[in-house]
């Protein structure tokens, strides 16, 4: 797993401390999953240029025009993709996103490490997502209880029930059915039906990929879901903010 060597990398480049010391880390962050108790539409709208299944999806767009788009579309929040490896993404996006708009931000990132999480806040993000697939239940704990003493939501994301059981935990904020399967990319909205039911109340349910009409929204509504985390479907326009108000109005 190369992610260890990048962090490794990073963490001799730039110390927790000097992390620890910029203004950003020191703001107050934005609760995405307030927001997504108070809202009706839920979109939480992803800046993503590539992906392993789809290769590109959009080259041609600027962070800031994506952010500013969003927030004018009125979601309830924007995920910035910071892997580069596999989804031509950075830290800069995520700075840029900061800096363009008020909404809360989700780093979305395969996070391994504490480093990532204190880089995550240095680097102006709101949340952060864990994805139990790669973690340990250890894990899981150390790295939701270290977001939360940061005032960061966490965002844990599960693909099936054995992963939501070992993750359980009351350092949640949200827990993100993926219905993509990350062995064959297959996407299939049943994921999030069949888990609806499993997760418990206290958690904000969201539900993750493959959404690319509002039909799906009001049926996933009706499961409890109150996050709706769409990427591809919006940016594989020239216009992913008027894109995202189309599903909003
Ligand atoms: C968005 P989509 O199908 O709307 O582009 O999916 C988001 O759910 C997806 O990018 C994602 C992801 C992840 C990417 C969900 N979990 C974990 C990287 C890592």
């Amino acid at each position: 797993f190369d992610k260890r060597k990048e962090v490794d990398l990073k963490k001799a480049l730039i110390s927790t401390q000097q992390l620890e010391s910029s203004q950003l880390f020191n703001r107050a962050t934005i609760s995405l999953s307030e927001k997504l108790k108070n809202s009706s539409s839920g979109i939480i709208a992803e800046h993503k240029r590539r992906s392993p299944s789809k290769s590109i999806i959009n080259n041609g767009l600027n962070v800031q025009d994506v952010a500013t788009g969003y927030e004018n579309a009125g979601v309830c929040g924007m995920s910035v993709l910071t892997d580069g490896k596999y989804f031509g993404g950075s830290l800069d996006d995520l700075i840029v996103a900061r800096a363009s708009c008020n909404l809360p931000l989700l780093r979305k990132e395969f996070i391994i490490d504490e480093y990532q999480i204190i880089e995550a806040k240095s680097y102006g993000a709101d949340v952060i997502l864990l994805i139990a697939a790669i973690l340990t239940k250890e894990e899981i704990k150390q790295f939701s209880q270290l977001a939360k003493s940061l005032n960061l939501d966490v965002l844990l994301e599960v693909h099936n029930e054995d992963e939501l059981q070992k993750s359980i935990m009351p350092s949640l904020d949200m827990i993100g059915v993926n219905n993509r399967n990350l062995k064959t990319f297959e996407v299939s909205l049943d994921t999030s039906k069949t888990l609806s039911t499993k997760i418990p109340d206290e958690f904000v349910k969201v539900s993750e990929s493959g959404i690319s009409d509002i039909q799906s929204i009001q049926t996933l509504k009706t499961y409890g879901y109150q996050g709706f985390l769409i990427g591809e479907n919006f940016m594989k326009t020239n216009n992913p903010g008027a894109n995202a108000k189309e599903f909003i109005k």
